[in-house]
């Protein structure tokens, strides 16, 4: 039955290496599904990797009695964990849910990560989203937005503010932070393997790719390992992720986290936790723009449920409109568009069958659930399935969904574990920006041209934002910062 799994013919050595080859990795891999169905094998280089991307096929891998998560290519090249002492990785790239760094770090960051943790870090998500807003509001209509990078600066700031009480005011410079360098750095090569020209670079004697993504990643470990540092000597009580792994006892052991595995989580968590947010809210703007009837809807629902006063925690639950919105745009878009799994170690069977027996996979097999070609499974969205359409997310439409029609968060334990951090962070950017502003696509005639590193982001898209009637700049100054009782 393994051999069922259509295949398309290869070279020798290099295999199906040219079949995938698209300036975004990821597109080569759809295209390859789309011509030969939602199971495919493809050799990569001597290694056979199968994809899936079906709502049915997804479902049934994410069946967590018989499969698990096994972090992809793009993933473990991130860790290069070497086995000994101080050596740890974050729970991203942890290679199995038995993995015991893992479990230390899940159980010890639950809760700080848990929904009451998250509204408490409302107010610092607010902080840097009125810095966001006030450079739109004073450099104004002529400034052509560059989206996605102010994105980026906006969800960055965010994660290492709540996450370590961290301020890397990119509001305040044009270069980014070395530390956004060196993750950009390790990223770009992590994705680049699968190029082939990046590959037969790093053949070449004189190619530095590898030392530098080497070097990217120990500065990040020595930076993330100096917080830790500065925080030991600096105690505060301020609940964030850093304090929680800092002070917090694993409910299990009653142990501590040693800082090596803390620091590892720190820089997962801001790699985690801004590309993907970033991504979210440039595809988010760029569906409503491209959408004119969805902005209309999602500006009504904010001047309903917010009006003119400032945006608190209180609205968030009544932005149904714009969750819808935030759904639509992971399901067409999902920013982390792939997952992978395998046959868990616990499971005895060294084959599992696939649909009702027609597929079979081994133990060796990991498999990439192309969810960014599931979630466009026509079988259960319909014929319209390329189309934006928020109105299929709302609740009482999205809790009808197969379960593995929508996974952009990923599955099971391994779930993302900043869901629910992304999702306040998104949910309120875009109140407060459809609230302040009006926007128009600096370019109207601009299709979506997408970019990957490891995650996907919209290439080349620049907005405009003109304050809405009646706000002016330093009018949104006292706005911003004052309570909601006193602008109302
Ligand atoms: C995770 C995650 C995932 C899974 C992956 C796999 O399976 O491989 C996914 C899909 C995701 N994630 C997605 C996402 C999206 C968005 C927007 C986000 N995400 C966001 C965020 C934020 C933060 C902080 C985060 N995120 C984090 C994280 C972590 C830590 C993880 C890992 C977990 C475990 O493994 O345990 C994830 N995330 Fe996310």
């Amino acid at each position: 039955a393994r051999d069922n799994i259509p295949s398309p013919p290869g070279l020798p050595f290099i295999g199906n290496i040219l079949d995938i080859q698209n300036e975004v990795p990821i597109k080569g891999l759809e295209h390859v599904v789309n011509l030969y169905g939602p199971i495919v094998k493809l050799n990569i280089l001597g290694k056979e990797r199968i994809t899936v991307a079906s709502v049915e096929l997804v479902e049934e891998l994410c069946d967590e009695k018989r499969f698990w998560k096994t972090p992809g290519d793009g993933l473990a090249s991130l860790s290069d964990k070497k086995k000994g002492e101080g050596n740890h990785t974050g729970l991203f790239t942890a290679p199995s849910e038995d993995d015991m760094d893992w479990q230390q770090a899940h159980r010890t960051l639950m809760p700080a990560f848990g929904p009451v943790a998250i509204q408490g870090m409302f107010g610092e998500m607010h902080d840097i989203a009125s810095q966001l807003v006030l450079k739109w509001a004073r450099l104004g209509p002529s400034y052509r937005i560059p989206v996605t990078a102010d994105f980026t600066r906006l969800t960055l700031d965010t994660i290492a503010l709540c996450a370590m009480d961290f301020r890397f005011n990119s509001f305040y410079q044009d270069e980014m932070h070395p530390f956004v360098k060196a993750m950009n750095g390790t990223l770009t090569a992590s994705s680049n393997r699968l190029k082939i020209g990046s590959l037969v670079r790093s053949m070449l004697p004189w190619d530095k790719t590898a030392e530098k993504s080497k070097a990217d990643q120990e500065y990040m470990r020595v930076l993330s390992c100096g917080m830790v540092q500065v925080r030991r000597d600096n105690p505060t009580n301020k609940h964030d992720l850093l304090n929680a792994m800092v002070k917090g006892r694993d409910p299990k052991t009653g142990e501590l986290m040693p800082d090596g595995l803390i620091s590892a989580n720190m820089v997962t968590s801001l790699i985690a936790g801004h590309e993907t947010t970033s991504g979210l809210l440039s595809f988010a703007f760029l569906n409503l723009l491209q959408n004119p009837e969805t902005y209309f809807q999602a500006r009504k629902e904010v001047e309903r449920v917010v009006g003119r006063g400032k945006v608190g925690i209180e609205h968030m639950k009544d932005l149904k409109y714009i969750d819808a919105v935030l759904r639509e745009t992971l399901r067409l878009t999902p920013t982390a568009p792939a997952f992978s799994r395998s046959i868990r170690r616990d499971n005895p069977n060294d084959v599992e069958l696939l649909a009702g027996g027609k597929y079979a996979i081994t133990r060796e097999d990991r498999i990439i659930c192309l969810i960014s070609t599931a979630q466009r499974d026509p079988k259960v969205y319909g014929e319209d399935a390329n189309e934006f359409k928020p109105e299929r997310m709302l609740d009482e439409n999205f809790q009808k969904l197969p379960k593995g029609a929508w996974k952009p968060f990923g599955t099971g334990v391994r779930a993302c574990i900043g869901r629910a951090f992304a999702w306040q962070e998104a949910q309120m950017a875009v109140a407060l920006l459809l609230q302040t502003f009006d926007f128009r696509l600096d370019d109207p005639s601009y299709e979506m041209k997408i970019k990957q590193t490891l995650t996907l982001k919209p290439d080349g898209f620049y907005m405009r934002a003109t304050l809405r009637e009646g706000i002016t700049a330093t009018s949104l100054q006292v706005s911003l910062s004052s309570s909601p009782e006193e602008v109302a």
